[in-house]
């Protein structure tokens, strides 16, 4: 994270192995006050990004990536800047799955790439 972040960026693969469809309606860090789902666009060169409302949703034996250029989980306000190597748990919150804790591993800025550009 750049000096003085309050914003990280994270990415991940959501499979649903199950039977029924699923989806994912919430998430928390103890390291952010706030996990938002985030989908981005290019158009004619300008970057935006959108708050994703109502949740992810799985559908049986599909899966959901979360990557550079699409859907990205937006960490907002963060409590102390993220180090390269350090774990980040992540609590996922489904519909029928319940919930779910993940450990996110923190990459050296910009190692995915453009995500950097949003991070204020
Ligand atoms: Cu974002």
């Amino acid at each position: 994270m750049p000096p003085g972040a309050k914003t990280g960026v994270g990415y991940l693969v959501l499979k649903n192995e199950g039977t029924g469809a699923d989806r994912l309606t919430s998430i928390t860090s103890p390291a952010a006050m706030a996990v938002e789902v985030h989908d981005m666009s290019i158009t004619d060169g300008v970057m935006t990004m959108r708050k994703v409302d109502g949740g992810l949703a799985l559908q049986p034996g599909g899966e959901s990536k979360l990557a550079p250029g699409g859907l990205h989980l937006m960490l907002v306000g963060v409590k102390e800047p993220f180090r390269e190597g350090q774990m980040i748990p992540l609590d996922l919150t489904f519909e029928k799955a319940g919930t779910i804790e993940v450990q996110m591993k923190v990459d050296a800025m910009g190692a995915k790439g453009e995500h950097a550009a949003h991070m204020k």
